[in-house]
């Protein structure tokens, strides 16, 4: 048989029918293929659950954030990068938006809500959204206000969302001071303390967040979605 063949055979071999397999290694597959950011696949799988009648908050919980768990380490410890990270949260995206609105039907309670923007004047926005599909994958509901935000449409997202975390990102050395100017404002409303407030972004660093007044720097996606989680449990203990 010419090479090219054996190839082909083992490649067939190797191809695998998601529909086929057995719960525990559907699962597991599909950790796999979002790491992978295989979109389709994870849309497939999300199916197939739903189909072998698993709960919606079932497939987000053990199929979509488990996986994205496991890529939110590897991001974490320099194992994957951004591209990859993109990739798998787009492949997430793929599994929530058939979720959602059966989330939403069945009233599966979100972990908390979060309102989140770049501060004015400044543009960038690749990190914050990467940061918003991390909070989404984790269950986090998530109202993106976008980028140049000045104080007024931070304030304005707090009165109508009414989140459990205000998340600020900025890139430039000359607008991260901003975000003291939100947080001063907050303060003199005296809705300071009514919400979590992190900040995050490449200048900024732990000293920064503690200097303007947030409640957690947070240097990535990754440790952004534990530090919220933590916050909004402590939270909740403390009544
Ligand atoms: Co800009 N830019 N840029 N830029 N740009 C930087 C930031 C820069 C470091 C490049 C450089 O000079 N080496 C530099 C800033 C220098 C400084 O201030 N010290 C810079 C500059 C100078 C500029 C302009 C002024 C250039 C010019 O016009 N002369 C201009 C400013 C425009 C403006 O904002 N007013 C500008 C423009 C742009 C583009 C439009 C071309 C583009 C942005 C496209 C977009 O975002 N849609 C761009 C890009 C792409 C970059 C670099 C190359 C990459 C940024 C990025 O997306 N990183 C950047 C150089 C660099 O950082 N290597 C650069 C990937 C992203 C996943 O990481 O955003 O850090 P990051 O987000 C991380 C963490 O920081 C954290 O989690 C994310 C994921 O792990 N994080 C949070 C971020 N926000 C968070 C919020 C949280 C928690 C964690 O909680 C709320």
């Amino acid at each position: 048989m010419a090479e090219s063949d054996q190839a082909q055979d083992d490649f067939e071999e190797e191809d695998i029918i998601l529909s086929e397999l057995p719960d525990d290694e559907l699962i597991e597959q599909m950790h796999a293929d979002l790491y992978d950011g295989l979109k389709e696949e994870i849309e497939e799988g999300t199916r197939i659950l739903l189909d072998r009648d698993w709960a919606p908050d079932k497939v987000l919980s053990e199929a979509l954030v488990e996986g994205m768990r496991i890529v939110g380490i590897d991001f974490r410890d320099g194992i994957l990068f951004v591209p990859e990270v993109l990739l798998a949260a787009n492949a997430m995206k793929g599994g929530m938006t058939i979720l959602r609105p059966l989330l939403a039907e069945t009233g599966t309670r979100q972990v908390g809500k979060m309102v989140i923007g770049t501060v004015k004047g400044d543009i960038h926005d690749i990190g914050k959204k990467l940061v918003s599909m991390m909070m989404e994958g984790a269950g986090f509901e998530v109202i993106d206000i976008g980028i140049n935000n000045p104080v007024e449409n931070y304030l304005a997202a707090l009165e109508e969302h009414k989140p459990d975390i205000l998340g600020m990102s900025a890139l430039l050395t000359t607008t991260m001071p901003y975000m003291k100017v939100v947080i001063d404002a907050m303060t003199e409303q005296g809705i300071r303390d009514d919400y979590i407030v992190i900040v995050g972004g490449a200048p900024l660093n732990e000293e920064f967040g503690e200097a303007v007044g947030a409640d957690a720097y947070c240097r990535d996606a990754a440790v952004a979605v534990e530090t919220a989680q933590e916050l909004v449990k402590a939270r909740e203990a403390a009544g």
